[in-house]
């Protein structure tokens, strides 16, 4: 099932490219917003993508679901984030000279109410710099005197749309960490989103369970806020255009759609791994990620096989902006046994994943550019 809503370009500008496009929905159903450069959404490669473009639109029907596992989901897709009318009518009623002046009831204009942050950021550049060769972690913490401690950032003059927690799973990779922290607190606080970093460390030298490690971030994170939304972010990843949103759209979202060690092209259609975007609700319909896989490979096409199988889809945003460049690293010893466990998966979506995720806590710290889990991992009972 796609669903597409209608592309409206609004302004060219002839020397960058670049276009801002307006999506729209005939109904007002829902309205998102966002800057694509004309020149790459054009290209050769883009057209031949697997899956296409696939922008949040109007959906035609909306799955069902069960009330109480997804009260959050079902809350997100069916009301629209602001319709246009709204849009347009801000600045009008912000510089309307005639607001009613006798009613003393609640008012929206009243300037100690802080507004909410706009749909797109204002501040976005597109293209980013990114910096392989961070100073010390030390000078980083002096230097983002925005982040609060635990690795929390949040928009400063503007209430924000979104609550998200960005799940790393991680074990002996300082390097790529403090990498990955320097280029991407800067981009977090630019999207204005109320974001807070989670490193899950595997203990031990066992086989590293990278989505046993998400579920965990997940279940811990709930602990600290109700978050909406959680991005699921291998480590050695960074993100190349702070127009690639952190935030979760109504499907969802593979964000690592175009790698440089990929040479920038999607490796498979189905592919959900690298870095991904997921709900509270959808991350709870499908019962978080598998806990079978040990060592690597597999765990993530296991989730795109429990999205398709609960009626949802796998959306990506254009890889001129869903861009990276990875960290180099010795290959991971992959699972043998990936393969069955995929191939099997069907049968344990329910039995496996959150509802019989077993771990200790046994370290919890938060730092200045992170809040630090050490935890050690349980092995399911084979089912
Ligand atoms: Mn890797």
């Amino acid at each position: 099932m796609w669903f597409y809503g209608q592309l409206v370009l609004c302004h060219n500008n002839e020397s960058t490219g670049r276009v801002t496009a307006k999506l729209a929905g005939r109904s007002g159903f829902q309205f998102t917003q966002l800057m694509l450069n004309a020149n790459q959404y054009t290209e050769r490669s883009f057209r031949g993508h697997p899956r296409g473009l696939i922008i949040y639109g109007i959906t035609t029907g909306v799955p069902t679901y069960s009330a109480e596992t997804n009260t959050n989901f079902t809350k997100e897709t069916m009301q629209p984030a602001v319709a246009p009318e709204d849009v347009s009518n801000v600045s009008r009623t912000e510089t309307s000279p005639t607001r009613n002046t006798t009613y003393n009831g609640p008012n929206v204009t009243d300037s100690s109410v802080i507004k909410q942050c706009p749909l797109i950021p204002p501040n976005l550049a597109g293209p980013l710099v990114v910096n392989k060769t961070p100073p010390e972690l030390s000078v980083i913490e002096v230097k983002f005197t925005d982040v609060k401690p635990g690795g929390k950032g949040s928009p400063s003059n503007c209430k924000p749309r979104y609550k998200v927690a960005i799940i790393i799973p991680y074990r002996d990779r300082p390097q790529h960490l403090q990498t990955l922290l320097y280029n991407l607190h800067p981009m977090l606080l630019k999207q204005q989103i109320d974001y807070q970093i989670f490193i899950v460390e595997q203990e031990g030298n066992g086989p590293f369970n990278r989505a046993m490690l998400m579920n965990v971030g997940y279940v811990e994170a709930l602990k600290e806020k109700i978050f909406d939304c959680f991005i699921f972010h291998d480590v050695d990843l960074l993100p190349e255009d702070d127009r690639n949103l952190y935030t979760c759209p109504e499907q969802p979202r593979h964000m690592s759609v175009a790698v440089d060690k990929f040479k920038y092209r999607l490796p498979y259609a189905d592919l959900f791994g690298g870095v991904s975007a997921m709900s509270r609700g959808q991350f709870r319909l499908v019962n978080g990620f598998s806990n079978m896989f040990w060592g690597w490979g597999g765990e993530d096409d296991d989730m795109a096989n429990r999205i398709k199988a609960k009626g949802l889809h796998i959306s990506r945003y254009p890889p001129n902006i869903a861009r990276y460049k990875m960290l180099s690293h010795r290959k991971e010893k992959a699972n043998p046994r990936r393969y069955e466990y995929l191939k099997t998966g069907k049968k344990r979506f329910a039995t496996d994943g959150l509802t019989n995720l077993k771990y200790d806590l046994i370290d919890k710290k938060k730092y200045k550019l992170y809040t630090w889990l050490l935890v050690k991992l349980t092995p399911p009972q084979p089912s």
